[in-house]
C-alpha cells in the first residue's frame, strides 16, 4: 500500500512528499507520516534542508473535513506547523493546485514558499463555519498584514500566486513544470531559517491596524466564525504568538462544536455526494457543442444565456417573428446586465441562433424544451422534436410538474427523454434537477449531468415523479403555511418568521413575486385537487390580484413594484374563508410557524426517500439550499431532522396531527426511523432496508 507521506533523499535535501488523493487532505495518517518524515530529516546529520511537496493535483487542500465529526487524533496539525517552523534546518514549501486551509497553514509555517504560477491560495474555513485552526490567524497577518489577512479569512476566497507573491505570502512564483527544481534550488540557497512567528514588520502602523479591526468588528450580524477570526487576528497584533495560538485553538474548538459549522460541513459533503449519479459508472457523456432551447420566455432565455456564457452554440426556437423579437430582447437584456456587472464575457451572443423553424434543431446535441406548462403544447413539441432531432440527441423538458411519459412517447424516443429542471433565474441559480424516467438510458443522463457541470451548476438526480424533489418539497411547505393561515396566522407573520429562520423570502412574498397565476393555472388543470387546500390564492386570482405584477396579491405594491403593507382585500377574503372553514385556532408565534414548516419539510422529505424520488437525504438538502435559498448553515431540513432526531420530529408531527388530522399525515419512513431510534443519515445503510 502506498504510504501517504514519503521521504526522498536528494543529496543534502530531504524531499517530503504527501500522497493522499484526491486533494491530499491532511488526514491523521498524513499528519503521522509528516511527523515521522520530519523527525527523520531533522535527526539526519546528512540532511541540511527540507522540501515539502505533494503529488497529484494539489498541495494539501486543507485538513480532512471528514475527520471533524470524530475525536481528534495526534499529531495536531498546529503542532506539526510549530515543529516545521521551529526546525533549525530550512524548510521550503513547493506549492501547486489549490493550497487551502490547513495546507496553506502548513506552508506558512515553512521558512520559504515557492508556488507554481497557476496555484490558488486561500483560507476557506469560514465557509465551513470555522476559522483557520493551525496557526493561520497568527501567521497570515504577520506575512501579509491585518487587512489582507482579514480579507482572505472573512471571505474565504483564494488569491492567485502572482498576488500572493506581491503581498508577501510566498517568496517566488515558478513557471509550470519547474516547481520542484525551483524550490530545491531555493532550499539549497537558503542557509538560514526565517520564522513567520518572528515577523512584526506588518504591524508597524499599529493605529491603522487597530482601525481596520474596529471597522470589521462594527459590521452587524457576523456569524460566530467571522467574529472569532477578527478576535484572533487582533490577538496576533496585541499578544505574544503562543498566546495567540491558544486563543485560536479555543475559538476553533468552539466553532467546530457549533450547529452552523455542522450544517455547513454537511452541505459540503452533501453537494459532492449529490452529483454522483449511478449512470456515470455505466456510460460516458456525449459530446455537446450545440444546445437547442424551445421557447425563450423567462426560463428559456435564462437557460439560453447560461449555455451561451459557458461557450455552447445555442439555437433558440420561438413562435413567429414576435416571439423571436421578444426572445432577443430578453436574452439581450440578460447579456447587457451580466456584462455591466462583469459576470459575463464579451461576445457571448456570437453563437446565438434565433429562429422560428424547428428544423434548425437538427444539429443540436441536447435540446431543452421550455414552453408553457401545458401538457398538449409540450406533447406537440416533443412530437416535432422526434422528427427533427438527430439520432441520440438528448431531449429534455424543463417541466417539473408534468408527467414526462406522454412527452417521451410523443417523441418516439423514450430512452433519450428526461427532465432538466432549472430554477429561475436560470443563468444565476446553481441547482439543476435531473428527472430520470425509468426508460431513460444512462448515456442521456450522463450527458445531461455533464451539461449541468459545464454550466457550473449542481446537478441533483430525482426520479421523474411529478414535481421532482424540489416542487414536491415546496408544495408541502406551502400547504402547511396555508394551513397556518386558516388557523389564525397572517401571511405577513409567516413571511417574517421564515425570513428570521433564514429563508431569503417568506412563502407569500415569494408567491407574490413570481405571480399567483402560475400555480393557479396548474391547480385548474389538476385532476384531483386537494379538498383541504386553502382557497384564498384562487379567490385572489379570480379578482385578478396576481401579486406584484398586478399591484396586489398578499401585499400591495406601488407602481415601481415596491412592496407595501398586507393587502386589506386579501385579509377580508382570508377572514371570510376562516369563517367558512372553522379550524381550531393556534397561538401563533414565530417559533410555532418555523417549527410547523420545518417538520412539514422533513415529513415530505421522508416521503420522497421512501418513494425513491430522492436517493439520499442529503440530495433533498442540496435541492433546498440551492433551489430555494434554505439557509446553508442549517444544512437542510433532513440534516436538521437528524440533529433533532426523527423520534422528536415524529413526536411533534403526531402532536400536530391530533389537532389537525386532515392535514398532518406522518410519513411511514419517519415513523419507522423514530420507532427504531435511527437517523436519516442511516437510511439505506447497513441495518436498515430501503
Ligand atoms: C481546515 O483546513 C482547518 C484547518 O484550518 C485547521 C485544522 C486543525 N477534506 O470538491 P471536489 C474531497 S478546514 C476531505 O469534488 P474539485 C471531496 O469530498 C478545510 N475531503 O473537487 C471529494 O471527495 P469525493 C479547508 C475533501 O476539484 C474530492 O475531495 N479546506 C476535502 O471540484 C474532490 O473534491 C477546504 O475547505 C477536505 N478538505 O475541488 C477546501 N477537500 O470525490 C475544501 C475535498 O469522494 N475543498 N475533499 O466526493 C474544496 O474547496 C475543493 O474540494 C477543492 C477541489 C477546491 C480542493
Amino acid at each position: 500500500m502506498t504510504q501517504p507521506v514519503r521521504l526522498e533523499r536528494h543529496g543534502a535535501l530531504a524531499l517530503i512528499v504527501v500522497h493522499n488523493p484526491p486533494v491530499n487532505a491532511l488526514s491523521a495518517a498524513v499528519r503521522q507520516g509528516l511527523e515521522a518524515c520530519l523527525h527523520e530529516a531533522m535527526e539526519d546529520a546528512d540532511i541540511s534542508a527540507v522540501l515539502l511537496a505533494a503529488d497529484g493535483r494539489t498541495f494539501p487542500a486543507g485538513a480532512d473535513i471528514s475527520e471533524f465529526n470524530s475525536p481528534p487524533q495526534a499529531p495536531a496539525l498546529g503542532d506539526l506547523c510549530n515543529m516545521i517552523e521551529t526546525s533549525e534546518k530550512p524548510v521550503v514549501a513547493a506549492l501547486h493546485g489549490t493550497v487551502l486551509g490547513g495546507g496553506l497553514e502548513l506552508a506558512m509555517a515553512a521558512h520559504y514558499r515557492v508556488a507554481e504560477e497557476t496555484t490558488l491560495l486561500g483560507l476557506p474555513e469560514v465557509k465551513l463555519g470555522l476559522l483557520p485552526g493551525a496557526g493561520g490567524t497568527q501567521r497570515t497577518p504577520r506575512l501579509v498584514g491585518i487587512k489582507v489577512a482579514l480579507d482572505m479569512m472573512l471571505s474565504g476566497l483564494p488569491i492567485k500566486a502572482v498576488d500572493a507573491d506581491r503581498l508577501g505570502l510566498i517568496d517566488k512564483v515558478s513557471p509550470l513544470k519547474t516547481l520542484r527544481v525551483d524550490a530545491a534550488a531555493l532550499a539549497a540557497e537558503m542557509r538560514d531559517v526565517r520564522r513567520t512567528r518572528d515577523a512584526r514588520s506588518q504591524f508597524e502602523d499599529g493605529a491603522a491596524c487597530m482601525a481596520d479591526i474596529a471597522a470589521r468588528r462594527s459590521v452587524p450580524g457576523r456569524p460566530l466564525a467571522s467574529r472569532k477570526i477578527i478576535d484572533c487576528v487582533e490577538a496576533a497584533l496585541l499578544v505574544p504568538f503562543e498566546i495567540g495560538l491558544d486563543m485560536e485553538r479555543d475559538a476553533f474548538t468552539e466553532c467546530l462544536a457549533s450547529d452552523a459549522s455542522a450544517g455547513l460541513r454537511h452541505a459540503f459533503f452533501a453537494e459532492r455526494h449529490a452529483t454522483k449519479f449511478p449512470e456515470l459508472a455505466q456510460a460516458k457523456p456525449q459530446q455537446v457543442d450545440t444546445v437547442g432551447v424551445v421557447g425563450a420566455g423567462l426560463m428559456g432565455s435564462g437557460i439560453a444565456m447560461a449555455c451561451l456564457d459557458a461557450g455552447f452554440a445555442v439555437t433558440v426556437v420561438e413562435q413567429g417573428e414576435a416571439g423571436v423579437t421578444g426572445a432577443l430582447a430578453r436574452i439581450g437584456a440578460l447579456y447587457e446586465k451580466g456584462l455591466a456587472k462583469g459576470q459575463m464575457g464579451e461576445g457571448a451572443l456570437t453563437d446565438l441562433n434565433l429562429t422560428t423553424g424547428m428544423e434548425a434543431l437538427g444539429t443540436a446535441d441536447l435540446i431543452i424544451e421550455c414552453a408553457s406548462e401545458d401538457a398538449q403544447v409540450k406533447r406537440d413539441i416533443f412530437t416535432r422534436l422526434g422528427l427533427v432531432a438527430k439520432p441520440g440527441t438528448v431531449l429534455a423538458s424543463n417541466t417539473s410538474y408534468l408527467d414526462l411519459e406522454p412527452l417521451a412517447r410523443a417523441s418516439g424516443r423514450m430512452p433519450d427523454v428526461l427532465a432538466l429542471h432549472f430554477f429561475a433565474p436560470a443563468h444565476r441559480m446553481s441547482l439543476v434537477e435531473i428527472g430520470v424516467p425509468d426508460a431513460a438510458n444512462a448515456q442521456a443522463v450522463a450527458t445531461a449531468h455533464g451539461l449541468a457541470k459545464v454550466l457550473g451548476k449542481t446537478p441533483v438526480r430525482s426520479t421523474a415523479a411529478p414535481g421532482l424533489i424540489g416542487n414536491q418539497m415546496l408544495t408541502a411547505y406551502r400547504a402547511t403555511a396555508d394551513r397556518l393561515l386558516l388557523r389564525g396566522a397572517q401571511p405577513a407573520q409567516v413571511d417574517a418568521a421564515m425570513r428570521s429562520f433564514g429563508m431569503p423570502m417568506g412563502p407569500y412574498e415569494a408567491q407574490d413575486y413570481s405571480g399567483l397565476d402560475i400555480a393557479w393555472a396548474r391547480r385548474k388543470a389538476m385532476k384531483n385537487p386537494d379538498p383541504e387546500a386553502l382557497l384564498l390564492p384562487d379567490i385572489l386570482c379570480e379578482a385578478e390580484q396576481f401579486g406584484r405584477k398586478s399591484g396586489k396579491g398578499y401585499y400591495v405594491y406601488n407602481s415601481e413594484g415596491k412592496r407595501g403593507a398586507a393587502n386589506p382585500e386579501m385579509l377580508t377574503m382570508l377572514a371570510g374563508e376562516r369563517r367558512m372553514r372553522p379550524l381550531a385556532r393556534l397561538a401563533i408565534t414565530p417559533e410555532l410557524i418555523q417549527d410547523h414548516l420545518l417538520v412539514a419539510l422533513i415529513n415530505a422529505g421522508a416521503g420522497l426517500l421512501e418513494a425513491g424520488t430522492a436517493a439520499r437525504p442529503g440530495d433533498i438538502d442540496v435541492v433546498m439550499v440551492h433551489g430555494f435559498g434554505y439557509p446553508r448553515h442549517k444544512g437542510g431540513p433532513m440534516h436538521q431532522a437528524d440533529a433533532l432526531t426523527p423520534f422528536e420530529v415524529a413526536r411533534r408531527i403526531n402532536l400536530y396531527a391530533q389537532a389537525d388530522p386532515a392535514h398532518w399525515h406522518p410519513a411511514p419512513l419517519l415513523s419507522r426511523l423514530a420507532a427504531e431510534r435511527m437517523r436519516f443519515s442511516q437510511y439505506g445503510a447497513a441495518g436498515m432496508q430501503k
